[in-house]
């Protein structure tokens, strides 16, 4: 039997282009080794093959024990350079089907394949090489199997798809051009992390397909859509340096004692004690002293940061104690800003706080403010207004996202309820309480720094 037949023994269509690849490689193959087009011939004694007799484009075996010879009675070889004798023999339909048990044409692969680990159970591995296809076997765990007979030497995409609900949802993919080799049979491996999985994100929500189904939400649902947006998000006393840098100049080193324009209150004073690194002392005060609107702050710059440690004081009918110390350091064009503040305004009512900002940002241009892009500023906040309530709000931006992610958990006299929405400011700027001056930049922090 030659190739041209065996063009007919494969189940799919490109077998056809295939083989009279094959067959033309069969017919050059004359003058070379012929185990490198039909390797199951390379056994059977040197006067049964094509070697020594010119082919007219395919194989034109003599009848011998065990091989099939036959050829087709027309077409096969019209095409075909004739440059000698062939000595086909007639065709029978008896034989025409029967593979040629000496010609090797196919490779046995084994396709040995780890999954992304995730447990379900409609679970489905499918594969295809070129137009062929077939699904995988869980053999355990993480790791699936099939065997395939796909002709040698051959180059064809290969995709392997990784599906739950039987197929409904992808998990993950692999796509890789392979050439099956020249041997009988050889292992195809794939393991877990050469599966993509991130771009399969059914809902666009940023997270992959498999990491919801892995955390128990929906990969349809974009459960951010669900959430409430609020415009501003009310916040206690964060960014409290803002507050201190602002009143200094750029001159260093800086010995300043009035600036005009550094009020939140006119009359706002302050004496600065800073050299020509950086570091030194600020003390402000607003005249009349009766409205005890101090700040007391110790500056400090290291290579690439400038840290202040801080106080502010201020009373009118309640009275404002906030601590604090700051960080904000460069690298490159992004400026980092962390702190922590402790703070309490009590009168009538008590209102304390904690913080803890880690933020990043980028200089709003024609400001000295940073926006921030991305971070996290928690803060635990206790009153006993409307009864005593512990609210601890997580904040959290990433830069790709638009909006702030607020998470609050309120313990309110042992009651918890917790919720989670978006915003689309954090209002330091809002008037909590009577001391703070309502200015935007306060949305921000202060990061345009001479000393960075
Ligand atoms: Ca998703």
């Amino acid at each position: 039997m030659n190739l041209f037949e065996q063009c007919y023994q494969w189940p799919i269509r490109r077998a056809v282009a295939l083989c009279f690849a094959l067959a033309i490689s069969g017919c050059s193959g004359s003058n070379t080794p012929v185990q490198d087009v039909d390797t199951g011939s390379s056994d059977l004694p040197s006067n049964s093959l094509t070697n020594d007799e010119p082919s007219p484009g395919v194989v034109t075996d003599e009848p011998s024990p065990g091989v099939v010879t036959d050829e087709p009675s027309t077409g096969a070889t019209t095409d075909a350079p004739s440059s000698g004798a062939t000595t086909n023999e007639p065709s029978t339909d008896a034989t025409a089907d029967v593979p040629d048990p000496m010609v090797q044409n196919n490779t046995d692969v084994s396709f040995e394949i780890t999954v992304p680990a995730y447990q379900s159970n409609e679970l489905q591995l499918l594969l295809s090489w070129g137009e062929f296809s077939t699904s995988l076997n869980w053999v355990g765990d993480e790791l699936w199997s099939v065997e395939a007979e796909l002709p040698t030497n051959t180059e064809q995409l290969l995709s392997i798809v990784f599906v739950d609900e039987n197929g409904d949802i992808e998990l993950g993919s692999f796509d890789q051009q392979y050439r099956t080799g020249i041997n009988a049979a050889e292992v195809f491996q794939v393991t877990a992390d050469q599966f993509d999985t991130n771009q399969l994100d059914f809902d666009g929500d940023g997270q992959s397909n498999l990491d919801e189904l892995i955390a128990g939400t929906d990969p349809r649902v974009d459960e951010d859509s669900l959430l409430t947006v609020i415009d501003n998000q009310p916040m206690s006393l964060v960014f409290v340096a803002n507050y201190f840098e602002s009143l200094l100049s750029n001159e260093r080193p800086y010995m300043g004692t009035d600036n005009t324009n550094l009020s939140e209150f006119a009359g706002t004073s302050a004496r600065a004690d800073i050299d020509a690194n950086g570091n030194g002392s600020l003390f402000a005060f607003t005249l009349p002293f009766v409205r005890n609107n101090n700040r007391n702050g110790e500056r400090a710059v290291l290579e690439n940061s400038v840290q202040w440690n801080g106080s502010w004081s201020f009373s009118d009918d309640f009275h404002l104690n906030q601590r604090f110390t700051s960080e904000v350091s460069a690298d490159g064009d992004t400026r980092r800003l962390v702190e922590e503040g402790s703070g309490s305004w009590t009168g009538t009512f008590s209102h304390r706080w904690n913080t803890v900002v880690d933020v990043t940002g980028q200089l709003i241009e024609g400001s000295d403010y940073c926006e921030v892009h991305s971070g996290t500023i928690t803060e635990t906040y206790t009153t006993n207004q409307d009864g005593i309530s512990t609210t601890t709000l997580t904040i959290t931006r990433e830069s790709v996202d638009d909006l702030w992610r607020v998470e609050d958990v309120t313990d309110r006299e042992g009651v918890i309820s917790s919720g989670e929405y978006l915003a689309r400011e954090l209002s330091m700027h809002m008037i909590r309480f009577g001391y703070q001056k309502q200015v935007s930049e306060n949305d921000h922090f202060f990061c345009d720094i001479v000393d960075l």
